[in-house]
């Protein structure tokens, strides 16, 4: 199971981060394809997972997508890929949609938990475990503007998604206290997945030692100079 894949190649590569293979928007589209190349060379040894998400998908469309997952594939085959795409619609469409991203090739997808499950993500939850593909919703956002949406309701959202046998949950780096609430009502039965890692203000030790058990870091990252650098420095910090 994905929890399990995650934990064994943390520990085999020493490394808690999963890349946001988003893009540069300075980049030259037609060069997304060689820019995501050259920076999964150079940082694919020390990635738990890669996550890959619309920017990506709508700047070299779908076959590109394709082609770069196989890609990634090919030079390691155990490397997890994270669909993001925040499904968050009616079940109908959140399973067609559900399945045509595991149909791509994606290990894991990302949905948002604020729709409710009855006729919500209760049916997109078992078209992914039906399809061997991860369950991983979003609990509570990094942003500034979260907390007014989400502080009333994560507690809830976290409850029903256990028991709905969501396998990992997206939490703010940007927000320590919630990392620690919601580890208490999760243990260590779901993953954590912090967002909000550098150019948005979080610090990877801390959130880990308040219970994220993995982070996701875009910008610091694919902007960087030195990509592996500042991963390394990232990692020390
Ligand atoms: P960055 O490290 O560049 O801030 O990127 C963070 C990544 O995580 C982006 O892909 C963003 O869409 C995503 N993300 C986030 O920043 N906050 C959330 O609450 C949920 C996310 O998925």
């Amino acid at each position: 199971m994905f929890q399990k894949i995650l934990y064994e190649r943390s520990k085999k590569i020493n490394s808690k981060i999963i890349l946001a293979l988003d893009v540069d928007p300075n980049l030259d589209p037609s060069k997304t394809f060689s820019w995501c190349k050259n920076l999964i060379d150079i940082l694919e040894s020390n990635l738990l997972a890669i996550k890959i998400g619309y920017p990506l998908l709508l700047t070299q469309g779908l076959s590109e997508t394709k082609k770069l997952i196989n890609y990634i594939k090919n030079k390691d085959p155990n490397m997890p890929i994270i669909g993001d795409f925040k499904v968050a619609d009616i079940d109908i469409t959140n399973q067609i949609i559900a399945d045509k991203l595991s149909d791509i090739g994606f290990d894991a997808i990302i949905f948002h938990l604020f729709v409710g499950l009855t006729g919500g993500y209760e049916s997109l939850i078992k078209t992914l475990h039906e399809r061997k593909k991860a369950s991983i919703g979003v609990v509570y956002m990094s942003h500034p503007g979260a907390e007014k949406i989400y502080e009333k309701i994560y507690q809830s959202l976290t409850i029903d998604a256990v028991k709905n046998q969501i396998q990992g949950l997206v939490v703010p780096a940007t927000n320590p206290k919630i990392i620690s609430n919601i580890k208490k009502l999760v243990g260590n039965d779901v993953f954590l997945l912090a967002t909000g890692i550098g150019t948005q203000g979080g610090n990877i030790n801390k959130t880990i030692e308040l219970g994220a058990d993995y982070v996701i870091i875009g910008r610091s990252l694919y902007l960087s100079k030195d990509p592996l650098k500042s991963l390394k420095n990232l990692q020390s910090n």
